[in-house]
């Protein structure tokens, strides 16, 4: 295991911000064998929520500082654990960046379930609450402290939104013409922005904050436009069942694919929603946490605008994925009404051209690793409730649900 990491490099402090949850712990593990050392923020929210929606992760996540002795025990690497609360704890987390000074802070530290932000008024008002503070306290702190850090942002590739864009989706940036006093120009704005949900909202929002934050205090940042993940394990969480990490599969927190593999392994018909036209673009979390390394390793320089990668690997549609499950499982999959106010069907095509110009090489969806998902469901199906897995978090109320132009 230490013969992975850069032996001897002092590589300087990471500050992973939401290292607890389901992208943030494996990519915490690998960059501390990679030879950062890394500290961990997070109020441990994800667990909680866990506890308000009376679901737990399909497989038993141990508690963080189980999770750090083990990591320690069998690598000797040593994750600092601070519990605080971004967008509150303001002077807390000011006083830890100044201290550390980490040469990148990875911000992972946002509600970000979909359904969840839809559920009611009250998780909506959390998750705008939550995310936009938090974003704005971690700029803050940064420029107050006058630390030179890299701020990695974990987006996401639905503030592109959802409609058929008719073009290879851009990495952030779109160039358009434009008339003015002096003629047609040419100028490059941030793609139009149309977020699906209030949880979407908030990233487009984020990347506000970015541009200013840039603009103004000549922040360092880059942002990961990136799809929906599926898988769970990577090296490194493979390595101890005390590493394991999380896996939804409930109606609010689990995503589809992961969602289609699991329910194979119960028999439960796959629950494609609508008619499963919707195309959206796909990561593996082992390939999810080597673009974050490629993303430190590639800093943008000072004075450089926000750097923009698209986070994915390929694309597909829901019901290709559902009839390839059905076909590799026997399990088959059901048409369900649509809690959400989605674009029944919709063509993406997305440019992933910046992390492949870094020497990435994509995992596509591999046999092999559907069935490790499968095993892993499998070993672990004896902790499933099945009332937990049919999406009840509805975007409208029933009998307002008619297509409207919302659902571009
Ligand atoms: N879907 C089904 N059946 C299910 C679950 C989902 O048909 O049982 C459909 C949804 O209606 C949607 C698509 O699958 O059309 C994707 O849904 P999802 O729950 O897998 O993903 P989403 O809600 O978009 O959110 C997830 C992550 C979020 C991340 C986003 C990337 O939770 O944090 O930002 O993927 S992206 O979708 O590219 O915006």
């Amino acid at each position: 295991m230490n013969g992975m990491a850069r032996a001897g490099k002092d590589l300087g402090s990471i500050v992973v911000l939401g290292g607890d949850g389901f992208c943030g712990w494996p990519t915490s593990l690998h960059l501390s064998n990679l030879g950062y050392d890394v500290v961990i923020v997070d109020n441990l929210s994800r667990r909680k929520i866990d506890i308000d929606l009376e679901v737990e992760s399909l497989t038993p996540i141990a508690s963080i500082s189980t999770r750090l002795r083990a990591w320690e025990e069998l690598t000797g690497k040593r994750i600092r654990f601070e519990r605080l609360t971004l967008g509150q704890n303001y002077y807390h987390f000011k006083a830890l960046l100044a201290e550390v000074r980490p040469v990148a802070i990875v911000h992972f530290a946002e509600q970000r379930s979909a359904p969840y932000s839809m559920k009611s008024p009250r998780e909506k008002r959390y998750t705008v609450n939550n995310n936009l503070n938090a974003t704005n306290d971690v700029l803050c702190a940064i420029v107050e402290t006058g630390i030179e850090a890299h701020l990695v942002h974990l987006g996401t590739m639905g503030v592109y939104g959802y409609g058929t864009a008719g073009l290879d989706i851009p990495e952030g940036y779109l160039q358009v013409m434009v008339q003015t006093d002096l003629g047609p120009q040419s100028m490059e704005i941030l793609f139009p922005v149309n977020p699906g949900s209030i949880y979407h909202m908030t990233k487009t929002q984020d990347q506000l904050f970015f541009l200013y934050y840039n603009k103004n205090d000549g922040v360092r940042i880059t942002d990961l436009h990136q799809g929906v993940v599926w898988g769970t394990q990577t090296q490194e969480t493979s390595l101890d069942e005390r590493l394991i990490n999380r896996f939804d599969y409930d109606g609010d927190y689990g995503t589809v694919l992961n969602r289609f593999l699991m329910q194979a392994v119960l028999g439960y018909p796959l629950t494609v929603h609508g008619t499963g036209g919707q195309t959206r673009a796909f990561i593996h979390i082992q390939d999810s946490v080597r673009c974050i390394e490629l993303a430190i390793a590639n800093a943008p320089k000072r004075g450089e605008r926000v750097r923009i990668f698209n986070q994915m690997t390929e694309t597909h549609r829901v019901i290709d994925l559902a009839k390839m499950v059905s076909e590799k499982t026997g399990t088959p999959y059901k048409l369900i009404e649509n809690p959400r106010n989605e674009a029944d069907q919709n063509e993406l095509r997305v440019s992933n051209a910046g992390f492949l110009q870094l020497g990435f090489k994509p995992t596509k969806l591999e046999d092999n690793l559907l069935t490790e998902v499968q095993d892993i469901a499998r070993k672990y199906i004896h902790r499933c409730d099945r009332s937990k897995i049919p999406c009840t978090s509805l975007w409208r109320p029933r009998e307002q649900s008619v297509p409207t132009e919302a659902s571009r």
